[in-house]
């Protein structure tokens, strides 16, 4: 054999760099399910099945190409339940000349390809990850050359090199960004169109079975598993959404309604992160969308922004920073993470539909990550490496390096603001007004302090003035420190004093 071509969890792709001029004469590939990445956090359920039925019905794909795969299931007798352990054991039965690998997304798995070269006594070539559309050097060049990073300016430069909605230099509409016409609420629509669901087939019903017995005690179910776990049924994800989604995708983005978990949100990131959809493809076929007049700029705009800017420009952060990203705390955060974000079971309306979804679902939408368990984290004092650990395992599409610098910065602020400008913190009255969870709440949004109160307002001002030194810094939110410097010193006392009380009764 002349390569051993490696292909990891979350490299689906036929197109992924490991397999460029790969010859089924001449190549072998090794697929593994492996104990170690099921189980370094404890992942949902429904993420476990989904990434071993995709990787099963992937070596099935490569197979029909005339491949050799080695295939090795996670009870296959011998299985030695680690990547660096399946890579000896294949070079020992296969006997190849090299090895080949796409570079690993995340830093952990990148540190076990470091060291298999010497671990096999073979040549291991590992090849940069075409899916993203700029590489590490050019995300470090990026970087290097400006005094602060902001996902704006290298959005803009990503529209620039892909010439996504570019007229010459110009933007489409001469505006780089639509965000301003994006703020709209939502309700409940009986009209809403559903989202593709796949019924489970033989491979996925198998996967299914050994996920119950197997990882029993991980969060979540397996009841009613529909995501797509082939490239085919992935790519008809993605028409769906841009056919009935995609036009209201923009108006909607910011909503939350407590009977639709999806709204107009795509469901994609499952499948792009595993590498079943080319986000660049994506974002074409969302263009046309455009230019075809099926669907209105401010939403094509919002949802490519989301995808060549944000989605690139946190895969960039976290190579830039890591591993000491990972341990970042800027605001000295040491609460435990509550016990209710494993449950959903708290009179807080917003945080037990938020995470009650996520558990049925394995999916939030980004407003509810971000505004409220992100948010509630945040204000109430949560560590942050346990927020990280949490986002890790409950999320379907969670992979360390984009899951992370999400967490750890644009959430939990634990970077200090190197990658966002301000923290995502916010009162009770944001949810109330883009959502309609606060109707069904015992606690008043519109209460400040005492019986009843909203918990968001009590812990954001907390936050503000326990964190008042550190926030200096950040100047989005002199307004909001000047707003608490003004306030009289009996009420500043009381805000802090309700947020003793709670926090004291949630631990
Ligand atoms: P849509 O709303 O339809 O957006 C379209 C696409 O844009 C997504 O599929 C995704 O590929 C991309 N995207 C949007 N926002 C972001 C973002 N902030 N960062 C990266 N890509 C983005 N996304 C993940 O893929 N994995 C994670 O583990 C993850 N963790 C997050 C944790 C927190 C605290 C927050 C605030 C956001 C996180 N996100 C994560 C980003 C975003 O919430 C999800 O990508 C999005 O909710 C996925 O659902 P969707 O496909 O319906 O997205
Ligand atoms: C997330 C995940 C899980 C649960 N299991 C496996 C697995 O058994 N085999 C595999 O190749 N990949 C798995 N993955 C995805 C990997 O964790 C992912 O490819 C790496 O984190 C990328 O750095
Ligand atoms: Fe959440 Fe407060 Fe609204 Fe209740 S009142 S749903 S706790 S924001």
């Amino acid at each position: 054999m002349r390569n051993l071509i490696f292909i990891l969890g979350d490299q689906l792709s036929p197109d992924i760099s490991s397999l460029d001029g790969a010859d089924p004469a001449l190549d072998g590939i090794l697929i593994c399910e492996v104990l170690e990445e099921a189980s370094y956090v404890r992942h949902h359920k429904r993420k476990i099945a989904f990434i071993f039925s995709a990787m099963r019905h992937f070596g099935r794909e490569l197979e029909a190409k005339g491949f050799h795969v080695r295939y090795v299931r996670l009870d296959d007798p011998g299985n030695s339940g680690s990547f660096t352990g399946e890579l000896l054991r294949a070079v020992q039965i296969l006997d190849p000349e090299r090895v080949r690998v796409t570079e690993a997304g995340e830093w952990r798995v990148m540190q076990m390809i470091d060291s298999w070269s010497s671990r096999s006594g073979l040549a291991v070539d590992v090849l940069a990850d075409h899916r993203f559309l700029c590489s590490h050097a050019e995300f470090r060049a990026w970087a290097a050359s400006r005094p602060e990073l902001r996902m704006e300016f290298f959005y803009r430069d990503m529209r620039r090199k892909t010439g996504l909605l570019m007229r010459g230099a110009e933007p489409e509409g001469r505006r780089w960004n639509y965000d301003l016409e994006n703020r709209k609420l939502a309700s409940s629509d009986l009209f809403q169109p559903r989202h593709l669901h796949v019924e489970p087939d033989e491979i996925t019903r198998e996967v299914l079975d050994l996920v119950e017995v197997r990882f029993a005690g991980h969060i979540g179910s397996l009841k009613n598993f529909g995501f797509a776990v082939t490239r085919a049924d992935a790519e008809a994800a993605a028409r769906l959404f841009i056919a009935e989604f995609l036009p209201d995708f923009g108006v909607k983005q910011d909503a939350m309604v407590s009977a639709d978990p999806f709204l107009n949100h795509s469901l994609l990131s499952f499948y792009i992160n595993i590498g079943f959809l080319d986000p660049l493809d994506v974002c074409r076929a969302a263009e046309r969308a455009y230019h075809e007049g099926r669907a209105p700029l401010n939403s094509v705009e919002g949802f490519i922004r989301q995808i060549i800017g944000w989605r690139e420009y946190m895969r960039g952060v976290y190579w830039l920073r890591m591993p000491d990203l990972a341990t970042a705390n800027f605001l000295q955060a040491t609460r435990p993470l509550p016990q209710f974000y494993w449950t959903g079971k708290t009179d807080m309306n917003c945080l037990a539909i938020a995470i009650g979804d996520t558990i049925r679902h394995a999916y939030a939408h980004h407003i509810q990550r971000l505004m409220v368990t992100g948010n509630f984290a945040l204000i109430a004092g949560i560590d942050p490496r346990e927020v990280h650990q949490w986002y890790l395992e409950v999320y379907a599409d969670a992979y360390e390096w984009v899951e992370m610098p999400n967490v750890i910065g644009m959430s939990q602020f634990a970077d200090g603001g190197f990658l966002g400008s301000k923290p995502y913190a916010a009162s009770g009255s944001y949810i109330a007004h883009m959502s309609d969870y606060c109707t069904d709440c015992r606690y008043n949004p519109k209460k400040k302090t005492g019986p009843g109160a909203c918990p968001f307002n009590v812990l954001y001002w907390d936050f503000i003035g326990r964190n008042e030194d550190k926030l200096k810094t950040v100047p989005r939110l002199e307004p909001v420190l000047a707003a608490w410097q003004r306030m009289p010193a009996e009420r500043q006392a009381e805000y802090r004093e309700n947020a003793r009380v709670f926090l004291e009764a949630l631990s």
